[in-house]
């Protein structure tokens, strides 16, 4: 109901309150309790005994019916379901996927408390301050493909920051990075039998208005925010509705086509590491490789001293000579 009152709402007249309640079948003691409600949540609502309500100013929350207006897809994030604080959204979207929640769901939380990076890191998420969400899809594909979707979800976000203003590079496979530092990390995670995925869910973190007090000491050398590199606010609304707008048509040609080509050729264009000599981590092992491609499949072609080797996301973790990338 309270969402039902905001929507009647508007930001360029006065609503009565008694047109409010004959929409709604609702008193006006019940719309003024709503009111009351929406203005602890943030809402700034002028009231006037003749006019009625008026919104001047709306909470930087990325509430369904706040981002609503800026997503354009058909099917991912026509269901959002926000929280203000929880573990991880990945977790949360795990069980709802369990509970069969619709194809596309999105799950954002202002707040995590145990966000999770890949391999069981930690995923440091201040309230308020980034994007922590994540998408859950039932793909038709095979497991071993799964691994694609992260390079679709890297592009789109690139896409999304690119029409936002940030200039970003990706990091493969899973990194966006500014000047160098990482803003924003992709956990994608499944539950398949050996042949038949029954749910991705792809986790989203970026760092969006986060103040460097909030990033850990520990973290600053190789972490950052799009404020930090830009010196300027970011709407987290506007940036949400981009990344979903740009994650869907590329997702789309993937299970139409098999394809990722167009989010490969975004990931080439924008790459951190191609043509570059960076450190490749696997396990306990480190050795010095010149990155030569990203073929159609996703992988990274590097250059050893007399091959070139395919190497597989999920397999390694890539280091500049200097510095973080
Ligand atoms: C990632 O892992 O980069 C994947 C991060 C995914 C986070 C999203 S937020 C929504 C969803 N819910 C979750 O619980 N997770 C997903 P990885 O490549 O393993 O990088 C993790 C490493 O990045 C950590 O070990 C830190 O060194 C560093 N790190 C931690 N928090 C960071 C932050 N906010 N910004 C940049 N780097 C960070």
């Amino acid at each position: 109901m309270k969402t039902k009152v905001l929507n009647l709402l508007s930001e360029n007249s006065y609503v009565s309150g008694e047109s409010i309640s004959e929409a709604l079948g609702i008193s006006r003691a019940a719309v003024w309790k709503y009111i009351n409600i929406l203005k602890k949540e943030g809402y700034i609502i002028d009231s006037s005994t003749n006019k009625g309500y008026i919104v001047l100013d709306r909470p930087d929350v990325l509430t369904s019916v706040e981002v609503s207006p800026f997503i354009r897809t058909e099917f991912v994030g026509k269901n959002i379901v926000h929280f203000n604080t929880i573990s991880s959204t990945n977790t949360k979207a795990k069980e709802l996927a369990a509970d069969n929640c619709p194809n596309g769901t999105v799950i954002i939380s202002e707040e995590q408390t145990s966000g999770r990076g890949r391999l069981g890191r930690q995923w440091v998420s201040p309230k308020c301050k980034g994007i922590w969400m994540s998408i859950i899809l039932r793909p038709d594909i095979p497991p071993m493909e799964a691994y694609k979707v992260t390079i679709i979800a890297a592009a789109a976000v690139h896409g999304a920051l690119a029409e936002n203003g940030a200039d970003s590079l990706i990091k493969w496979p899973n990194d966006i990075i500014m000047n160098g530092k990482k803003v924003c990390g992709i956990l994608t995670e499944m539950n398949s039998e050996l042949s038949k995925i029954h749910y991705l869910v792809i986790g989203i973190g970026i760092n969006v208005n986060t103040e460097d007090t909030e990033i850990p000491e520990e973290l600053k050398d190789k972490a950052s925010s799009l404020k930090l590199e830009t010196n300027r606010h970011f709407d987290r609304k506007l940036l949400l509705g981009s990344i979903l707008n740009n994650f869907e048509p590329l997702y789309k040609e993937f299970t139409s086509t098999g394809s990722i080509e167009t989010s490969i050729a975004v990931c080439r264009d924008h790459s951190a590491v191609l043509n570059r000599e960076v450190i490749l981590l696997e396990g306990n092992k480190s050795s010095t490789v010149k990155v030569v491609d990203i073929n159609s499949n996703g992988h990274l072609l590097i250059q050893e001293s007399d091959a070139v080797r395919e190497i597989l996301s999920g397999e390694v973790s890539i280091r500049a000579k200097e510095g973080y990338i």
